[in-house]
Order: C-alpha cells, then sequence, then structure tokens
C-alpha cells in the first residue's frame, strides 16, 4: 500500500442499532395502531435527519414554524392545519380515507379537503334561500349565483331525501367571514335540507380566487419555496344524508385563475364545473347546475 501526504477524511458512522433503539422504548400497552404509526414516524424522522444531515440549527428553525404555527392558532385560525395543507398532505390523507377520488360519471361526488374554515351551526335556510347576509365594503357586491342540482344515490339514481348541504365561500374580498370583522356572524353559509324529490337551489355568489393566510408560518414556507399562496374560486360543500356515507367536498370555477396551479393541491377533475349566464332571475347574474351522487352505506 502507497503512503498519501493526504490524511483519510474521519467517515461518520451512525449507530446502527439506534432508530431501533428508540422504537423499542414504546412498551407492551401501546395500542398496535399507535405502535404502527409512531413506529414508522420515528424511523421516517430519523431517516430524514440522517439523509439530509439535518443541523441543530435547521431542526430548531423547523421546530419555531410548528411552535409559531401552534401559537398562532384559534378557533379562527388552524395555522398548523394550512402547513399540511401546502404541503398536500390534507389532500394526500382525503384521498387515502375517503378512496372515492374519481372523475368516473358512475362514481359518488368525489371528495376534496375540509379545509381551515369550516364552521359548525351554520344557519339552517329554506330550499331557495340566499346565504348572503351582508357585503364586506368596498369590493364589489359580486355576481350573484343560482346553484342547483339533484342529490342522487350513485347506485339506484333515486334521489336522496333529507340530505344536508352544508355550503360555505368567502366574500368578493377573499375572506370567509370569521376572518372578517367587516362580514355578518355565519356570512356565506347555510344548510339545506332536500325533499322527496333530492333537488336543491340556493342563492351565493359567484367566488373569486383569493390567498390563502401567508402572514404565518404557512406564508414564510411559501416564500422560501418560491410559491404563491393563492387558490382557484371554489364553494366548499358537505353532504349528509341518513345512511349515506358523508361527502367533504369543494366545486371549482373552470375559469378561474390558479385552477391548474391550486397552492392546497385540491382540484379534480370531476370537480371542475361551469358558471353560465343566467337570464330571467332577477336574483341571479349566473347559474351553476351541479348534481351529487352519494353511496349508501
Ligand atoms: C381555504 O379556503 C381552503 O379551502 C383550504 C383547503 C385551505 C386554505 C384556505
Ligand atoms: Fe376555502
Amino acid at each position: 500500500a502507497q503512503n498519501t501526504a493526504v490524511p483519510a477524511q474521519k467517515e461518520h458512522k451512525f449507530n446502527p442499532n439506534f432508530t431501533q433503539a428508540v422504537i423499542n422504548a414504546t412498551g407492551p400497552k401501546a395500542t398496535p395502531r399507535v405502535r404502527q404509526l409512531t413506529t414508522s414516524l420515528i424511523q421516517h424522522l430519523h431517516d430524514y435527519a440522517r439523509e439530509n444531515e439535518l443541523t441543530v440549527d435547521e431542526w430548531m428553525a423547523g421546530l419555531e414554524l410548528m411552535n409559531e404555527a401552534g401559537r398562532m392558532s384559534d378557533n379562527k385560525r388552524n395555522e398548523g392545519q394550512l402547513l399540511c395543507d401546502i404541503f398536500g398532505l390534507e389532500s394526500l390523507v382525503d384521498e387515502i380515507t375517503y378512496k372515492l377520488a374519481s372523475s368516473a360519471t358512475d362514481e359518488p361526488t368525489a371528495t376534496a379537503i375540509l379545509g381551515p374554515f369550516w364552521r359548525a351551526d351554520a344557519p339552517h335556510k329554506a330550499m331557495g334561500e340566499s346565504i348572503v347576509t351582508g357585503l364586506p365594503a368596498g369590493t364589489g357586491d359580486g355576481d350573484r349565483t343560482w346553484v342547483h342540482g339533484t342529490v342522487t344515490d350513485f347506485r339506484t339514481g333515486k334521489p336522496v331525501e333529507g340530505a344536508v348541504l352544508d355550503v360555505w365561500h368567502t366574500a368578493p374580498n377573499g375572506l370567509y367571514e370569521q376572518q372578517d370583522p367587516e362580514q355578518p356572524e355565519m356570512n356565506l353559509r347555510g344548510r339545506f335540507t332536500t325533499g322527496k324529490d333530492g333537488s336543491y337551489g340556493f342563492y351565493c355568489l359567484r367566488p373569486v380566487p383569493y390567498p390563502i393566510p401567508y402572514d404565518g408560518p404557512a406564508g414564510k414556507v411559501l416564500q422560501a419555496l418560491d410559491r404563491h399562496p393563492y387558490r382557484p374560486a371554489h364553494i366548499h360543500f358537505i353532504l349528509t344524508a341518513p345512511g349515506y356515507k358523508p361527502i367533504v367536498t369543494q366545486i371549482f370555477d373552470r375559469n378561474s385563475k390558479y385552477i391548474e396551479d391550486d397552492a392546497v393541491f385540491a382540484v379534480k377533475d370531476s370537480l371542475i364545473v361551469d358558471f353560465k349566464p343566467f337570464q330571467g332571475d332577477p336574483k341571479a347574474d349566473f347559474e351553476l347546475p351541479y348534481d351529487f351522487k352519494m353511496a349508501s352505506y
């Protein structure tokens, strides 16, 4: 062997038993599911740190993002959820949970993520009512829209009676009512219950694209990744009906900016809809026909 002038680099060897030792600390009373999830989490976290040679400073910076997200979260803001959303995690978990993602016409309506702005106890309204109860000043009146269609059983095609459609969207300024002191409580939210024929209809506004809140950790990450915070115009729905699987979903305006570039990766083809100019109804500028299909248990 030849002598070289340069001393060999000291090669770092990770203790090959370390990760398993941490996993093995789990006690016998952990439930199987908790054991499975944490074993996998520990494995992935350790691999992530080793593969990227994560430094103490970088780990601390990540922790600070999480802690800041926690500090700024309350009942009106779920910053942790937003952070997950911009990494596509809520969309992925939605897909895994419901496994209904499909654009086939013989399937139930596809699901989409809940997002951080749903509120329990939206007002019950009579079919045909409007969810617009006030408009924030300065951003226009919005385009008044008649949304209507049917809720049917996807297998039998029969109408679903007693289906509750829980609906919400933003004002023309791009803010949900809980984000905006100018809007009346529960503005642009409502719950509508179908009758025997399974039909529904309500007035709302044609939604607009808007940024997710970017004044916190999610915004910092977006900036660091050279990404924008915008979502395409959408209306949220939760459909529930006795004997049927609930559907959490959103519908998206085909002509909206960001339809192919959603900051939270929620758009599916079957959920893209066409708003149509609407004549003959003094209460609406546009109509949006959309039918929902539910799956019985
Ligand atoms: C939203 O309005 C939304 O619907 C989602 C999923 C994430 C952030 C803001
Ligand atoms: Fe939304």
